[in-house]
């Protein structure tokens, strides 16, 4: 009896144990669960404002990347026209290049060919001054060009027949002029000088003394010859420095060539 009271009265404390415990477990649990509660709120609110921020930076990530395209294709579209018009002025000027090129060509080909022409032009001025170089003569005659001239003595005059004799005389005979040159030298000594022309054989037929024709009327007198009173040799005068037929017969002064 004894013992069933005590094991009665054991399960009574054991259950006034159990029952403290339980009536503690409740107590703290409700705290428990208050605190998990608020942790949980918490965390959700956290993760809400993270989820706003990201979402934030990507939305402003967004603008800026796309921002940043429409630059791109903004100086994209100028690179390719600056590249285009770069195209168009190299190839502009690969144009002008093969113009001037053969612009060039022709200028050359055009220098060259006269490069020959003064280098025959200098040959021919080379031999012409040989040419020109003047003869030695005799003494009392005058060297022109490479002939020698035999000028009659001052105031001695003859007729044109005597004139020439005396050149005939000295190996020569009267002056044959061929060149406005040869004119000027002849006729500047006197003013008025015989010189080797004449129609004597046959009227208006003059030739030079070596028989050859006068091939040229640019060196007569403007309306000579005339023929006045039977005139069939010729003299050049100092003043007109031109040729005028007159009488054989007149004596003149006179020029040999040899
Ligand atoms: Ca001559
Ligand atoms: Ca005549
Ligand atoms: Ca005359």
């Amino acid at each position: 009896m004894s013992v069933t009271l005590s094991s009665m009265s054991g399960v009574f404390k054991e259950d006034s144990v159990n029952l403290m415990a339980s009536d503690n477990r409740s107590k703290y649990g409700w705290r428990s669960q208050i605190s998990v509660w608020w942790i949980g709120a918490a965390a959700v609110c956290l993760g809400f404002l993270l989820l706003f921020v990201i979402l934030g930076v990507v939305a402003h990530n967004s603008r800026t990347i796309g921002h940043q395209d429409s630059k791109c294709l903004t100086l994209i579209y100028s690179l390719t026209i600056d590249r285009n018009t770069l195209r168009d002025e190299r190839d502009q000027l690969k144009i002008n290049s093969s113009n001037l090129t053969k612009e060039m060509e022709v200028l050359q080909s055009q220098y060259n060919a006269m490069a020959v022409s003064r280098d025959n032009l200098q040959e021919e001025i080379h031999r012409l001054n040989l040419s020109r170089t003047d003869k030695p003569c005799y003494q009392g005659w005058k060297s022109f060009r490479d002939k020698c001239y035999y000028f009659s003595p001052t105031g001695v005059t003859k007729t044109w027949e005597s004139s020439r004799k005396d050149c005939k005389e000295r190996r020569a005979d009267l002056v044959i002029i061929t060149t406005t040159e040869e004119l000027d030298f002849v006729s500047r000594t006197y003013e008025i000088t015989w010189i080797g022309l004449s129609d004597k054989e046959q009227e208006n037929k003059w030739k030079w003394v070596d028989g050859t024709n006068l091939l040229s009327d640019e060196f007569w007198q403007k309306g000579e010859p005339n023929n006045n009173n039977n005139e069939d040799c010729a003299e050049v005068s100092r003043t007109a420095k031109k040729f005028n037929d007159v009488p054989c017969a007149r004596t003149f002064s006179w020029v040999c060539e040899d």
